[in-house]
């Protein structure tokens, strides 16, 4: 090779290294959350993981604060490979796969451990299969997404009956429009984007959602009562598109499995934090928390639910499963 034909090529590896290599890939990520979202940014350091880790071959971009679109809509485009990568809230998936709302089940979890010790393990696990088998996206990690409680905009919610009547968004999941019936209150099922707006028009009564979202989307401007019900504590995936990750070498998707569990680790972390700062910015801003001591008469209405959904042999032993992880 000629000097200058050398010296060509001893730059041209300067640039691929120090910049990026020409086969390197863009990634397009959804995600809903705002940017400051402890899920946004875990997703956002699971990029830099990745760039960092493949030398920038593999370059992930979340777009966040739904810019992609809602999250059904998400879904299908992820399934499509039109979006490379996302995480998503388990409810959604209830209708597609039916073995996820067992974990959405009301009162299945004790406890946070109880629960990324679920996730975490085989349970997490096979669901995981099952979720890439149906619907075409791998999942690497969970992140989660607290307990879930019942917020109104006129009045506060103490006991299943202050529910009767009245109007609660849902996400789309048959599950969660029998939960809101079973409390004796109208489902409505509603991308998370219109919450705010139906909220402050009155086109519905209520929501339900964890303390980060509460305050993220500033439901709490709209809706003012909060009642620490923690009905649910579903929690999430991170997932890469099925034809994305069949075309990784075996050390690239090493390097995106363990760098997505990181984020994970990170996310889990934020999330305690935010959950307290959340709750302690909505407080200041004058909400009225109503906090709810006793839970059995909120599980005992659940128990048609659980023979609904966690009835056939297969899903019970699930919940036994699960029940059964110490
Ligand atoms: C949030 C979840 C998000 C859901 C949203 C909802 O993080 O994935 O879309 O609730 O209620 O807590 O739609």
């Amino acid at each position: 090779m000629s000097r200058t034909g050398l010296v060509a090529v001893v730059a041209a590896a300067v640039f691929a290294i120090g910049s990026a290599p020409l086969s390197a890939q863009e990634w397009r990520g959804w995600n809903t959350h705002v940017p400051d979202y402890p899920n946004s940014r875990a997703l956002d350091r699971w990029g830099e993981l990745v760039a960092q880790r493949t030398n920038n071959r593999i370059r992930m971009r979340t777009f966040h604060s739904a810019q992609l679109g809602q999250q059904d809509e998400a879904i299908q485009q992820l399934r499509l490979g039109a979006i490379d990568f996302a995480n998503f809230n388990l409810s959604p998936l209830n209708n597609l796969v039916p073995e996820t709302q067992v974990l959405t089940l009301p009162f299945i979890f004790r406890d946070v451990t109880h629960l990324h010790k679920t996730v975490d393990g085989p349970v997490g696990d096979e669901l995981a299969k099952l979720i890439e088998q149906r619907l075409n996206m791998v999942v690497l990690s969970w992140f989660d997404a607290g307990a879930r409680s019942m917020y109104t905009r006129s009045r506060p919610i103490r006991t299943p009956a202050d529910m009767q009547g009245l109007k609660i968004r849902v996400q789309t999941s048959d599950l969660w429009v029998d939960l809101i019936r079973a409390l004796g209150a109208n489902a409505t099922p509603l991308p998370f984007g219109e919450v705010y707006t139906a909220l402050q028009t009155g086109v519905i009564d209520g929501a339900e959602n964890n303390w980060p979202s509460y305050e993220s989307q500033r439901h709490f401007e709209v809706a003012r009562f909060y009642s620490t019900t923690e009905h649910s504590n579903v929690p999430e995936i991170v997932v890469v598109a099925k034809g994305r990750w069949d075309r990784l070498s075996p050390a690239d998707r090493e390097i995106l499995r363990t760098a997505a569990r990181e984020a994970s680790a990170l996310q889990r972390q934020l999330w305690a934090e935010r959950e307290k700062a959340s709750r302690d910015k909505v407080v200041a801003a004058g909400v009225t928390v109503t906090e709810i001591t006793d839970r059995a008469p909120w599980a005992a209405l659940m128990a048609p639910l659980y023979e609904k959904y966690a009835g056939a042999p297969s899903m019970r032993a699930l919940v036994d499963r699960i029940r059964a992880v110490q």
